[in-house]
């Protein structure tokens, strides 16, 4: 059994920033769970682009609210607490945080741990890399 608290990784290799978000990465690929679990807060008043070509991902929303728009074409949809969302189709989108949102993710295959978007708002496929198991 696998038991972590959010102190525990708050500031740790588990905790990965960008510009617009900061992800907490409770579960990844070495975990051996098969799916990555992250608790993500978006800042208010940004935008993200995000495209997840080599992953799918399911984001529940716990706090906040914003808004999931798929580009090119839509559709909209409001995001708050309650609310979850599927990449089932890799699909490209916008998620704009009015208020910060804090998502829940998971994402299969799971993220090995250092990933950040690149300038399509894709995350690449990594190998596994030899950082530490804390
Ligand atoms: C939905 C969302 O928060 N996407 C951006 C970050 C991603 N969830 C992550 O790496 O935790």
């Amino acid at each position: 059994m696998i038991v972590r608290t959010l102190d525990e990784i708050e500031g740790t290799e588990r905790e990965v920033t960008a510009p617009t978000f900061t992800s907490r990465r409770f579960l990844l690929k070495k975990d051996n769970t098969g799916f990555s679990f992250h608790d993500t807060v978006l800042y208010a008043g940004t935008e993200t682009v995000i495209w997840y070509k080599h992953h799918l991902e399911a984001v529940y929303c716990i706090e906040g609210e914003g808004e999931l728009e798929v580009i090119p074409d839509g559709p909209r949809y409001s995001i708050n607490p309650g609310t979850m969302y599927a990449l089932d189709g890799h699909e490209k989108h916008i998620l704009r945080a009015k208020t910060a949102l804090r998502m829940i993710c998971v994402f299969t295959p799971p993220l090995t741990g250092g990933e950040v978007h690149d300038e399509e708002g894709t995350y690449p496929l990594l190998e596994e890399k030899n950082i530490s198991s804390s």
